[in-house]
């Protein structure tokens, strides 16, 4: 046998075959911000929603000639037409969140090149959003969606409190920022809701903290317990922050088995008059997700980083842990150059043990373009891996396909989140 000659393959059937199997494939959407339509007025949809979606906010006040002050005056359909002049008439809506809005309105049906907006809106304007919610989810094949629930959000607060009849194919995730980062004012909160607590964390207050997140749990039922954290996150300090990690947070994960999620590196409101748009990144102290990744070998965690610097050092981490899942292409790198690099880079570090994309989204619609662009860069970096793959001697078959893709669009986060603890477990180096 010539050792040195290239496995022979029909490279050009095998593209077709990855393009057929990703496009087709169901995804498990892991992290969103939409809402059961049981939440009525908080699920976003629609062209405006769209429009006002705070990315493309961001890019607008680039060329938009107004104060601040004086667009959030405007009316939400007023808004939208100023993004949809600035962004897509007076230039092509050529950045990444602006073509998403043409790549949904086309899934959709509609020509967003009909000028105004007056026709689009009419469209929306026939549709329930229940039924509108299940067209979005199946044109994305978007199996379940993940929401972002927090018990800090006072209209959030109150459709768990009066009960609803929740969604099939909607999750729960219990956010905990308010608590972890903003302690003092947070604190007043929950003593208002019935919980004794007080500012330093005596034991009486720990175990007022736990039965909040306790009764939390059992009304929304969560797949995991999540926070994002500002690029100055360390661990372990004496801050307030790493003591209710230490004492409350993940001792409750523990207790009910779930995951802990940290999306690491937003720095908040560095431009506040932007409101959403405000917000920027920093790079994170991966030492400190090391030092929980150690300390605690039997507690999961989700990890995702807006940092485009940040990523190889992660990668390097989950090859050390197996606590540790990476996910997502976050926010600032959910660009498809970055994508492109982010994927390969993870398929050649960690295998198929990561989940490539979560939408992010925060208005329904956009898990059409969402989902549609990251099956655009995952198929090309497949192509390029499984390429080199079978020239190497392994061509995958068709059921291998369909099962990587599979563990890449969600399939690795399920198996992650019931790994069993006792299975983590370390053990002592010997040497
Ligand atoms: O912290 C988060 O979950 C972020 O995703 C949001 O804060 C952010 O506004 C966003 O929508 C990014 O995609
Ligand atoms: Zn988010």
């Amino acid at each position: 046998m010539n050792k040195s000659s290239k496995h022979r393959f029909d490279s050009t059937k095998l593209s077709q075959r990855i393009a057929s199997t990703v496009a087709s494939a169901s995804v498990r959407d892991i992290h969103t911000h939409l809402y059961d339509p049981a939440f009525g007025k908080l699920l976003l949809w629609g062209i405006d929603d769209l429009l006002v979606y705070h990315y493309l906010v961001a890019e607008s006040f680039r060329h938009l000639d107004l104060p601040y002050n004086k667009f959030w005056a405007l009316t939400k359909s007023q808004q939208a037409e100023l993004v949809w002049r600035s962004l897509f008439l007076e230039r092509a809506p050529i950045s990444e969140a602006a073509r998403g809005v043409i790549t949904t309105l086309n899934r959709l049906g509609l020509d967003a090149r009909q000028g105004d907006l007056s026709k689009i809106r009419q469209w929306f304007n026939e549709w329930q959003p229940a039924a509108f919610v299940e067209h979005c989810l199946d044109l994305a094949k978007v199996q379940t969606v993940c929401m972002t629930n927090s018990p800090f959000d006072s209209d959030e607060r109150g459709v768990w409190e009066t009960g609803i009849r929740r969604h099939p194919r909607f999750e729960t995730a219990l956010r905990l920022d308010p608590l972890l980062l903003s302690w003092k004012s947070t604190m007043r909160e929950i003593r208002i809701w019935g919980y004794d607590v007080k500012a330093t964390l005596t034991n009486k207050t720990v175990l007022e903290l736990r039965r909040f997140l306790r009764d939390w749990t059992a009304k929304i039922n969560p797949n995991y317990a999540m926070v994002s954290l500002p690029p100055s996150f360390s661990y372990p300090t004496d801050s307030i922050t790493s003591q209710l990690l230490e004492k409350v947070v993940l001792p409750h994960c523990a207790e009910f088995g779930l995951p802990f999620a940290m999306m690491m590196g937003v720095r908040r409101a560095v431009n506040p008059g932007l409101r959403m748009a405000g917000d920027g990144l920093g790079l994170s102290d991966l030492r400190a997700l090391e030092n929980l990744c150690q300390k605690y070998p039997q507690q999961r965690f989700l990890v995702t980083l807006l940092s485009r610097e940040n990523q190889h050092e992660l990668c390097v981490l989950a090859r050390k842990f197996r606590n540790l899942h990476v996910f997502g292409c976050w926010w600032f790198t959910n660009i498809p150059s970055i994508i492109e690099e982010m994927t390969a880079m993870r398929l050649e570090l960690l295998g198929f043990s990561f989940t490539a994309q979560h939408s992010d989204a925060r208005v329904v619609d956009q898990l059409i373009y969402k989902w549609d662009h990251t099956r655009e860069v995952v198929t090309k970096v497949l192509q390029q891996s499984y390429g080199r793959l079978a020239a190497s001697g392994w061509e995958p078959t068709d059921a291998e396909l369909q099962r990587d893709v599979g563990l890449l669009l969600g399939g690795s986060f399920g198996d992650f989140c019931r790994t069993q603890p006792a299975v983590l477990t370390t053990g002592k180096r010997s040497r």
